[in-house]
Parts: C-alpha cells; structure tokens; sequence
C-alpha cells in the first residue's frame, strides 16, 4: 500500500529480541513466568495484543495498511473471570504451564485459627475490585531515533520510568543493545497514574523498528488502543473476615485475594496485591494476620500498578468491614474507630503485619474530620430523613486510612523478591555564575517536581527559586535513578536532595573558612550565608564560594575545584500518611442515583514542602477515588472482548459530578527521614472508595441494605434497595 515500508509478524520480528517483556517481581520462588513476546507469536491470549508491525511514511498511511493487514484466527476456548480460570478443566491461558495459577503467597502472623474460632463475633466480607482503565490525559507513545555516528538509539517515550526502562529493555528484551548505546528520554509526560511505570511491546517495537529501517520511528497510542493495549488496575476479588469481641474490639484480620493478572506478566503485576498485603489491619491492632493472595491467569490485558497499586484494595477491605463489624455490635462508626485506633506514636512502631509505621495520630484526624463535616449535625438530620420517610437519604461514610509509601528499603524489596533496588539519586551543581542546577533521578508527568525539588534547594542554600533548574527524564543527563511511582520521589528522591545540599554545604563551608581565615567551627550557617561567629559582617555566601570553586585560584589543601555534589539515598523505612476522609451523599431511593453532597479529607503527609501541589494532589486523587466507587468499571464479554472500550462505556467524571472538597491537615513527621515528609501522590485515591462506599451503605442502611457493590452505579444501587426490600431484583 503507499507510504508502507515494512510490515512484520512476530515471527519475522523474533531475531530482535533477546527474551520475554520483563517482569521484575517474580513473587514467589515457583512462580509461573509465562513467555512475553512483544508481538505475538503463534497465539494470541488477549484482545489487544499486538500481531503485526506496519511502518509507513505517514500516521494515516499507516494506519490504512494495519488495517489491511488479515490475520487467519483458529478461535480457542477463553477464560475471562479470575475464579473461573482456577476451576478445574477450565480453558488454559498458557498450555505449556499446565494450570492457570500464577502463584499464591502467604503472610501470617499470631495465632489466627484460635482468636476466630474463640472469638466471640465474627463478620464476613466478600468484595469485588472491578478493572479499571488508566485514562491519563496524553496516551502512551515513543519514538526511537538512530544515531549511527554513535551507534546508538535514542528512545523518546511517555513513560514514567526512562532508568528503569533503559536497563530492563537492554538487559531482557532486546537483542544485541547493549545497555551503554540506549539512551531514554522522557519529556513532559502527560500524567501516568501508574500505567507508565512499565515495559511495554511498543517501546521494544519502535526500537526494533527504527534499527531494521535506520530510520526515526514513530508510534502514538490512541485512546481506544489505550483501552485495549495499556495495562489495567485492581480486578481482584477479597474474602475479608473480622474477628472481634461482643464490645467490637478487634483481634483478627483474615484477608484471601484472587487476584487477576491477565493473560501476561507485566513489569510489576504479580506483586501489585503484595503492596496492600501488609495493611489489611489499617490503623487498629488486632492480635492475629492472615493474608492470602492467589495470582490468576486470565485473557484480558495484564493488570498492574495504577493508582494506590494494592493499597486502595487493603484499605478498602478493612475500612467496609470495619463499618459492617459496627453494624454488628450496634456502634457508630466513628466510635468502633476510636476504639481501635493505635495510640498516638512518633517513633517507628511495629504493627501485627510485620511493619513498622513511622509515626501517626489517627484519633487527632478523625476528631478533626468530624469537626468539619458537623458529625453530630449530620446524624440528626439523617435520622430526620428517615423518620419522614424522604426520597433522598442521607449517607455518611467514613475511612480512615494508611498507606505504605516512598518505595522502598532495597532490603525490603529484595525480601519481597523485587529485582532492583529502592533507592534515589540526586546531584548539586552550583554554577560559577551564582545559579544552580538540580539533576534528580525522579521522572514527574504531573506531580511538580520542578516546583518542589527548587524550593527544597532554596531553602537550604539560600538562593532565589527561579535560580534552580531542575532536569529530569533523560538517562544521558540524569544517569542515576529509580523514577516516580508509589508516592516515592519526596520521601527517597527529594531526600536524596536533601542530602546533596548537605555535601555541598559541608564543602562550602570548608572553602569560607579557609578565605575568611577562621576555623570551620566558627562559621554559623543560615540560610546559603556563612558568617564568622561574633562578627557577622564577614561573610560568604554560596554563590560566591560556587565562584571561588570554580576559579580554584584559592583553595584549602587537597580541594577540587568545583561545587557540586551528588547522594544516592537508598531509605530505612517506608512513609505511612494517613487521615480521615469523611463522605456525605444524598441517595435518591426511588432511582438509585447517589450524589456526593460533601467531602471532607484531613489527611498527614508529615511536612509538606509545597501546600498547594499536595492539595493538588490530594484533589486529583479523591477524584480518581470517587471514580472508582461510583462510574469506573472494565467490562468483557465471554470471548473476552471488551465491552467498555471507550469514554461512552466507561464513565469517568466529569468536573460537575464530584464536590468541591473541604481539605485540613494534621502534621506527624516522619521518622524515616530527615526531612520528616510521607508521601502524598496516592493518598486520596486510597482513601475515598471505602468513605463513597460506606456513605452509600449508609444512606441505605435502615432499609437493610449492607452493600452496593463498585461502582455504585445508580442500577447497581436500585437492585441492593429492592433486594433488601424483599423484592429480589
Ligand atoms: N509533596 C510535598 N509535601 C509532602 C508530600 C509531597 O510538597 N509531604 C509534593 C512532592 O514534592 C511532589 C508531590 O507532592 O511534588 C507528590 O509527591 P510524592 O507523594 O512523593 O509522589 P510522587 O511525586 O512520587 O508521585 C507519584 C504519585 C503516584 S504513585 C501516582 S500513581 C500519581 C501521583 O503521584 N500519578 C499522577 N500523582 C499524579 N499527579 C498527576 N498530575 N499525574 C499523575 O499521573
């Protein structure tokens, strides 16, 4: 056709790949690794999968040929629905592995079959995590660029991981490409929400391309290829049970997750379930722990890390049964909280999972939450509404949560069988002409590193902010890093820069006291200014030693020229922010339809170093939270087709279906690290899912209604009130 210039199969394309797509967290020592080509071979396993390469002149000239491109299909029996695919007999995803279980992996701890069998109440939960579909705002896309003269590529992606990237191509994927001759560029990426921490066909199959070719290749993801192509989140289903005394107090926590991996094993996949694993307990203290995860094969589209990856799942279960086990011994919700809760601590304190927290006042946040909302107001009113028997009920939902972030320990993630380390880096350079510039490890698409990585350095060093720059997202310019995903950069890149202002402070020091003739220890330090003690009027500051670096006319003994200096920070612990997130809804009895009527969230990051971006933050992530509780679900057909495959199907809110959201902050720094700091970036969607739920449930409750289900689709809330009501819709 015209304008084409190649077109390949999988097979035509094998010689280009050294082995399988990676995947970097094989959980458990018999896990079962299918082969992962980057265009399919012999079977497909899920629609979606990539068949064949076209490269043409022109995007349209392009899209013509795939178009034209026929594939002969032997339709084969499909498995779309996780316990399904572990029944017997039922159709395999991967022949060659005999069964469709990935792995299943335990984590236990206290003497669990004793405290629920002496308990004296126990509740059972069942939850579903529907799919979900990542809907950043710009879709996937990469272009790989030769540069013969160097023989060398360079690979353009929208990815929110160019380090890891660039190793995990060159060391699995690609053939011949030594890791030295690959460069990764991420630019401004256009928002990831986790789908862009990974290694995907495409980026392999540019590069593949652009080597047969020698020329510049192009590839650009469409919305619906999104659908279809990039990974997918949750879609795992939770057996939860509570056990606890009359009085509701809480012994045990038993958590058993089947867990869809798709037909692949993505980057992270099998151990997404794994970052919720520790947190099934929340924020109270049972005595006994018992987690279970069983990661299934099915054919739909891998899942992997989106949004809160494990963590939305865990705190989801503990806060929804949390409210069913109030139910049960007749207390309000927020009181079966308080009562729980973990006392007030600052200092790293092992919890039942094998944890250890690093600081939290929990019943701070949710006394502040309820001051906001008017707590007591709100009960009255909804007991009003039910007296008078009113269309609209009113629902307040409450969750208070923790999350696990600023990944990771290296130690930790080894324990945990993750093949690469946790650590972050970061470099100083002051210029001879008073600027700075920062090179992080970290790769923002959203998140405003630029912004806060230069106050951080302002701060420390005392030089104006708009006088940092910040480079990111480019492996030549920033060799060293671990990328941005599980709310890691502040607390492991932007600690690592904290660090780096230290070294470069220290040599500073050294070069000021070696001009102004004193010893070391007579200098005080303030904000980039070093004075002499007891005579304030003899100075330096940081720029003028950066100057005096960089001529080296006059340097202490054994100095190198220059004022620089890079940390790699690899942190002793993870964050735990938390908060209370309060949810009130209006829920009309007649049609089912649930509106948010207000939403307060106090949540703790420990300090913040920029208040507006983790508001921003906290804003983006109750809205990607509320999304799930209420609009978003994946849907496939028996032939694993899927049925939502695009923004008419799969409801996404808009601005006018979520409220404008009431936001305070309580401050417990962290004890993992100098700057006292938690994570922010995924709080929000963690915690808002139960707070909807749970206000649902609660609208609903006198009518006998314990659950709706996700999302609470006006349809899905209808069914629930007539089921209660007996009518069994
Ligand atoms: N921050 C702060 N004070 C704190 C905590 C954070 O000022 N105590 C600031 C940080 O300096 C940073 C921002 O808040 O500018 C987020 O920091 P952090 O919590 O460290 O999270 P990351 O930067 O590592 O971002 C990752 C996180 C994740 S895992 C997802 S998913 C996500 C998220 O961020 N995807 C996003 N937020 C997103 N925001 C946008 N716009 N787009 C995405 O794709």
């Amino acid at each position: 056709m015209p304008g084409v210039i190649a077109v390949w199969t999988g097979e035509d394309l094998a010689t280009e790949w050294q082995g399988s797509l990676p995947c970097a967290w094989p959980v458990t020592e018999d896990i079962r690794m299918p082969t992962h080509w980057p265009v399919a071979r012999g079977e497909v396993r899920h629609v979606g999968e990539a068949v064949a390469v076209v490269v043409a002149e022109t995007r349209a000239q392009a899209k013509d040929a795939a178009e034209a491109v026929s594939v002969a299909y032997e339709d084969l029996p499909v498995v779309v629905d996780a316990e399904e695919a572990l029944r017997e007999g039922a159709p395999l995803v991967h022949a060659d592995l005999g069964t469709n279980q990935c792995y299943t992996w335990t984590l236990s701890a206290g003497d669990v079959d004793r405290v629920f069998s002496e308990a004296p109440v126990v509740v059972k939960e069942r939850y579903y995590h529907p799919r979900l579909i990542p809907n950043a705002i710009e879709p996937r896309g990469a272009i790989a660029v030769p540069v013969p003269a160097q023989g060398e590529f360079t690979l353009y992606s929208a990815t929110q991981i160019p380090h890891i990237l660039k190793t995990a191509l060159t060391a699995f994927t690609m053939a011949n490409m030594p890791e030295s001759k690959l460069r990764v560029i991420a630019p401004d990426v256009g928002g990831g929400f986790g789908s862009k921490l990974n290694v995907y066909a495409e980026e392999a199959m540019v590069l593949a391309a652009a080597r047969r070719t020698g020329r510049p290749v192009k590839w650009v993801e469409e919305r619906q290829e999104n659908y279809l192509s990039t990974i997918q989140g949750r879609d795992v289903y939770q057996d939860v049970e509570l056990a606890a005394t009359e009085e509701g107090k809480l012994l045990g926590v038993r958590a058993h997750l089947v867990a869809d991996m798709g037909a692949y094993l993505q980057l992270v996949t099998p151990g997404i379930p794994l970052l919720g694993a520790f947190l099934y307990h929340g924020v109270y203290t049972p005595e006994a722990y018992d987690f279970r995860c069983t990661g299934v094969f099915t054919n739909k589209p891998p899942t992997d890390a989106y949004r809160g990856a494990g963590r939305p799942e865990a705190t989801y279960a503990i806060e929804r049964a949390m409210d069913a086990l109030a139910r049960r011994v007749g207390k309000d919700p927020a009181e079966i909280r308080r009562m729980n809760f973990m006392p007030p601590f600052t200092e790293p304190t092992d919890v039942v999972s094998g944890l250890k927290y690093d600081s939290g006042d929990y019943a701070k946040q949710l006394d502040r939450a309820l001051e906001l909302v008017g707590y007591d107001q709100l009960r009255k009113e909804q007991a009003e509404r039910r007296a008078r028997g009113d269309v609209k009920q009113l629902g307040i939902g409450l969750s208070t949560y923790i999350e696990m972030c600023g990944l990771a320990p290296s130690q930790v993630l080894s324990a945990l069988r993750y093949a690469a380390g946790g650590w972050d880096a970061a470099t100083i350079r002051c210029l001879p002409t008073g600027k700075v510039v920062v090179v992080t490890g970290t790769s923002p698409h959203g998140q405003g590193h630029v912004t806060t990585w230069s106050q951080i350095v302002a701060d420390e060093l005392g030089v104006p902010v708009e006088d940092v720059e910040v480079l990111h997202g480019d492996t030549a310019v920033s060799p060293l890093g671990m990328d941005t995903y599980g709310s890691r950069s502040l607390a492991v890149g932007g600690v690592a820069l904290h660090f780096a202002a230290q070294k470069v402070i220290a040599k500073a020091r050294r070069i000021a006291a070696h001009e102004l003739e004193v010893a070391e220890e007579d200098l005080d330090y303030e904000a980039g200014r070093f004075t002499v003690r007891g005579a304030p009027d003899r100075a330096r500051t940081i720029p003028e030693i950066a100057f005096s670096a960089w001529t080296a006319h006059d340097l202490p003994p054994d100095t190198e020229p220059g004022l620089e200096a890079t940390h790699v920070y690899d942190p002793g612990n993870f964050t735990f922010p938390s908060g209370a997130h309060v949810c009130v809804v209006e829920v009309d009895t007649e049609t089912g339809a649930t509106e948010i009527v207000r939403y307060v969230a106090v949540d703790d990051c420990g300090n913040v170093i920029n208040p507006m971006i983790v508001e921003g933050q906290v804003h983006g992530g109750i809205t990607q939270g509320i999304a799930e509780a209420l609009f978003e679900e994946g849907l496939y057909d028996d032939h694993g087709n899927l049925r939502t495959g695009g923004m008419t199907e799969y409801l996404v809110p808009a601005a006018a279906d979520v409220p404008s959201y009431e936001l305070d902050r309580t401050v417990t720094p962290s004890s993992t690290n100098p700057l006292g700091v938690k994570g922010i970036g995924e709080a929000g969607t963690i915690a808002a899912p139960p707070a909807v739920i749970n206000a649902v449930v609660d609208a609903l409750s006198h009518l006998g209604v314990t659950d709706v289900g996700k999302p609470a689709t006006p349809e899905r809330v209808w069914r629930a009130i007539q089921q209660a009501k007996g009518g069994g819709a």
